[in-house]
């Protein structure tokens, strides 16, 4: 099954090394980024740069780091290799940063940067302010079945470090292998690691750092939704995105709708309605089922073709009155929405909405290339006339 998703992203079916950019230590302190310069990055379509325009050439950076063997590398394998839980098993310890671009193969486009489990801040070749300087989230992963103090210590370490080079990184902490914890334990682990992390944040005079904190598994869907929320604070359309869920759903009838990467299973949005888990793990499993089905009977028999196209849609009935119903947005979205049977049956109604949501999607990025084309543009002018850009603002749309 992987083999045949993997023809939805070629980069890194193979999981191979020369896809996975090593930096050596005593690399990264020459600017890593501008190896991999994209800067037409963002401009194909329907693909999000969600990175600052006036350094484009930057892609926004999640880091994973944590102590050894908590599970940085099986989290990046599983959401962004399919890989299957079982295999990271066989995994071996990373002893240099791994850099991957998440982009082109998927609608999400940033860099994961997989750490080893031990990093030395004092060590001189490693120029940790470059690179929290470019981070966008920083996920700390807590191996939760181990005992968590030293953890702890190295979360604020590191915390602390890059909060002082850059204010604006989201700090993500995943509570991670859960699946060995009972459900209470689960949550007095979640409130414990909480607690004991914002009481050091405050002993040093730190509460406005805010961390966010996540149970996850590779084991179950946690992991994805986890990533998901990582992901959506990195897009500025997020609002426009919900809102226009919103507007969807309340027109057409719907319960609930996701806006999905189909090839990283992340939802980038969904309407204002709470997540349930089962219900997202539903949409995974539709889209796996319709992407599977896809590739071994509908591609030509050279492999020619695309998995996924214009064309897709898939309807599936489920046996308490729900329809699970999957379209086409963009190259790398699909819109899944739950529905009950009644509401389904006026599909017109839905597919004219849809079809105006789809319109205004493609409209958002529209505006968005529009935007980053003409900061480009300004941003050369700026260079040649010898000025830098100062201050690095969002762009909300
Ligand atoms: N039970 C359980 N085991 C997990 C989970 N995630 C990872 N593991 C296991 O944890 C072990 C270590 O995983 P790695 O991904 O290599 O850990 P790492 O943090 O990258 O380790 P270093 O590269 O040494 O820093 C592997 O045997 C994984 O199978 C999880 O969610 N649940
Ligand atoms: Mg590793």
């Amino acid at each position: 099954m992987s083999q045949v998703l993997g023809k939805l992203q070629p980069e890194d079916e193979d999981d191979d090394e020369e896809e996975d950019e090593l930096v050596g230590l005593a690399d990264y302190g020459d600017g890593p980024d501008s190896s991999d310069a994209d800067p037409d990055s963002g401009a194909e379509e329907g693909v999000l740069d969600f990175s600052d325009p006036f350094s484009t050439e930057v892609k926004p950076r999640i880091l994973l780091m944590g102590l050894r063997r908590s599970g940085k590398s099986s989290i990046q394998k599983v959401v962004f290799h399919k890989m299957s839980p079982n295999e990271t098993l066989f995994l071996e310890s990373t002893n240099k940063i791994c850099r991957e671009d998440v982009s082109n193969s998927s609608f999400v486009n940033f860099q994961i940067w997989d750490f080893p489990g031990q990093i030395d801040f004092f060590d001189p070749t490693f120029d940790y302010e470059m690179i929290f300087r470019g981070t966008g989230a920083l996920i700390f992963v807590i191996d939760s079945q181990d005992d968590y103090m030293e953890a702890l210590a190295r979360l604020h370490l590191t915390v602390t470090r890059a909060y002082k080079v850059n204010t604006d990184i989201n700090f993500e902490v995943f509570i991670h292998k859960v699946d060995g914890l009972s459900d209470d334990h689960k949550i007095e682990t979640q409130r414990d690691i909480h607690q004991r992390a914002n009481d050091d944040l405050a002993d040093a005079g730190l509460e406005k750092i805010h961390l966010s904190f996540y149970l996850t598994s590779i084991y179950d869907h946690s992991i994805f939704e986890a990533f998901s929320k990582v992901v959506q604070k990195l897009i500025p359309q997020l609002p426009t995105l919900e809102n226009l869920l919103n507007i969807f759903i309340s027109n057409s009838g719907i319960e609930k709708a996701f806006l999905f990467d189909v090839v990283s299973k992340i939802y980038i949005a969904t309407d204002s309605t709470p997540v349930d888990m089962q219900t997202y793990e539903l949409c995974c499993d539709m889209i796996d089922v319709v992407i599977d089905i896809s590739c071994i009977y509908g591609l030509k028999e050279d492999g020619a073709g695309t998995p996924y196209d214009k064309e897709s849609t898939a309807i599936i009935k489920l046996n308490n009155t729900t329809v699970l119903y999957l379209k086409e947005v963009t190259k790398f979205l699909a819109l899944v929405c739950f529905v009950r049977e009644e509401s389904f049956e006026r599909k017109g109604l839905i597919d004219y909405n849809f079809h105006c949501f789809r319109k205004a999607i493609h409209e958002v990025f529209e505006v968005r290339m529009k935007v980053v084309k003409s900061r480009k543009v300004q941003n050369r002018l700026q260079k040649k006339k010898g000025a830098t850009p100062n201050g690095t603002p969002r762009v909300l749309l």
